[in-house]
C-alpha cells in the first residue's frame, strides 16, 4: 500500500513543551525505514507548517491556545483529507492529542460511517464545560463524537458520519470527574485497564473491532502513546500508572492490521524530551508497524 505520512508538531493543546518534536523524534528513530521494510510505498512530505509559538497568555481559558489549535487541527483536515484525495492512507503522527479533530474532520467528508478506537489513558472525553486543566488535547475525542460547543464542533465541520455506537475507548484509567459521567451516559463502549486485566487483550479486542467495523465503511486509531505503562514509555506528556505492556499493545496492533476497514492511524504525544534512550519512540515504530502487518513468523 501507499502511506502517507502527516507530521504535525504541536503542543499547544496540552500542557506540556517536548511533544512537538515527537514528530522529528520518529523520524530519527526509523519510522520511515521501518515501513519500507514492509514492502510499504511511504511519502514523507514532512511536518505541516505552523506558525511560531504564540507568547504565553496572562488568562487561561476554557479552551486554552484557541485559536492556534484550530488552525493546526484545519492544516490537519486539509492535509489528511488531500492525502485520501491522492490515494494515500494517511498516518498522522503528533503531536499533541488534540490534533484528532482535524483527522477526524477529514475522514467525516470521505466516509459514510466512521468506526472509531481510541486508545488512551484518558477519555479525552471533556468538553469546554466539563474540563478542569483547559486543554484542548483532552477534548478531542469528545469533539470527534460531535459532542461540545460550536467553538470546537463547529470549527471543524459536522460529525455526522461518526456514531458513538462504533466508538471504543481501550485503556482507560484516568478520567475527571465530570468527563466519566458523560462517557458513562453516552454510547462509547469503555473498555479500562481492568476490563483488559480481567478478560484479556485478544477478548477485548475482537469485541472493540466488532463495535467499530459493524455497519461502518472505515476505521479510524486513534493511539495515545501514554496508553502504555510508564515502565515500557516513559516518553509521554502525562503518564499514568498501570498501563498495557509491551505484548498487549502489539496484539492491539496487530488484530488491527487484520481490519480490511483500517482507514487511518493517528500516534500521538511522544516527548522525546522526557524519553529514555529512545525506548518510547523506539516502541511507537514497532507498534505502528504491527499495524501496519508486520508479523512475528
Ligand atoms: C485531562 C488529561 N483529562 C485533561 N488529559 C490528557 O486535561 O482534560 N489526555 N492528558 O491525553
Ligand atoms: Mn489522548
Ligand atoms: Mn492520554
Ligand atoms: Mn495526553
Amino acid at each position: 500500500g501507499k502511506v502517507r505520512i502527516v507530521g504535525v508538531p504541536l503542543d499547544l493543546g496540552a500542557d506540556r513543551r517536548g511533544i512537538d518534536m515527537g514528530p522529528d523524534a520518529l523520524r530519527n528513530d526509523g519510522l520511515v525505514e521501518a515501513l519500507e521494510k514492509l514492502g510499504i510505498d511511504v511519502q514523507d512530505t514532512g511536518n505541516i507548517m505552523l506558525p511560531p509559538r504564540p507568547p504565553k497568555k496572562k488568562y487561561d481559558s476554557r479552551l486554552k491556545n484557541y485559536e492556534e489549535v484550530i488552525f493546526a487541527c484545519q492544516r490537519v483536515r486539509d492535509f489528511v483529507g488531500r492525502s485520501i484525495a491522492d490515494g494515500y492512507f494517511p498516518l498522522v503522527i503528533g503531536g499533541d492529542h488534540s490534533i484528532a479533530m482535524g483527522t477526524t474532520a477529514a475522514l467525516s467528508t470521505f466516509y459514510n460511517k466512521i468506526g472509531i478506537i481510541w486508545i488512551d489513558a484518558h477519555g479525552d472525553f471533556n468538553t469546554e464545560d466539563t474540563t478542569i486543566s483547559g486543554n484542548i488535547h483532552g477534548m478531542s475525542f469528545a469533539t470527534s463524537c460531535g459532542r461540545g460547543s460550536k467553538n470546537l464542533v463547529g470549527k471543524l465541520g459536522v460529525r455526522t458520519s461518526v456514531s458513538e455506537a462504533n466508538c471504543v475507548l481501550i485503556g482507560a484509567r484516568d478520567l475527571d470527574p465530570l468527563e466519566r459521567e458523560l462517557l458513562k451516559k453516552s454510547n462509547v463502549t469503555v473498555f479500562t485497564m481492568r476490563d483488559i486485566d480481567e478478560q484479556g487483550m485478544h477478548k477485548i479486542m475482537k469485541k472493540a473491532l466488532k463495535i467499530a467495523c459493524d455497519g461502518t465503511d472505515a476505521l479510524h486509531v486513534s493511539f495515545d502513546i501514554d496508553v502504555m505503562d510508564p515502565m515500557e514509555a516513559p516518553g509521554v506528556g502525562t503518564p499514568v500508572q498501570g498501563g498495557m505492556t509491551y505484548r498487549e499493545a502489539h496484539l492491539a496492533m496487530e488484530m488491527i492490521s487484520e481490519c480490511p476497514n483500517l482507514k487511518s492511524l493517528e500516534v500521538v504525544e511522544l516527548n522525546p524530551i522526557l524519553d529514555r534512550q529512545n525506548v518510547t519512540g523506539k516502541l511507537a515504530i514497532g507498534l505502528i508497524s504491527s499495524a501496519f502487518g508486520k508479523k512475528i513468523l
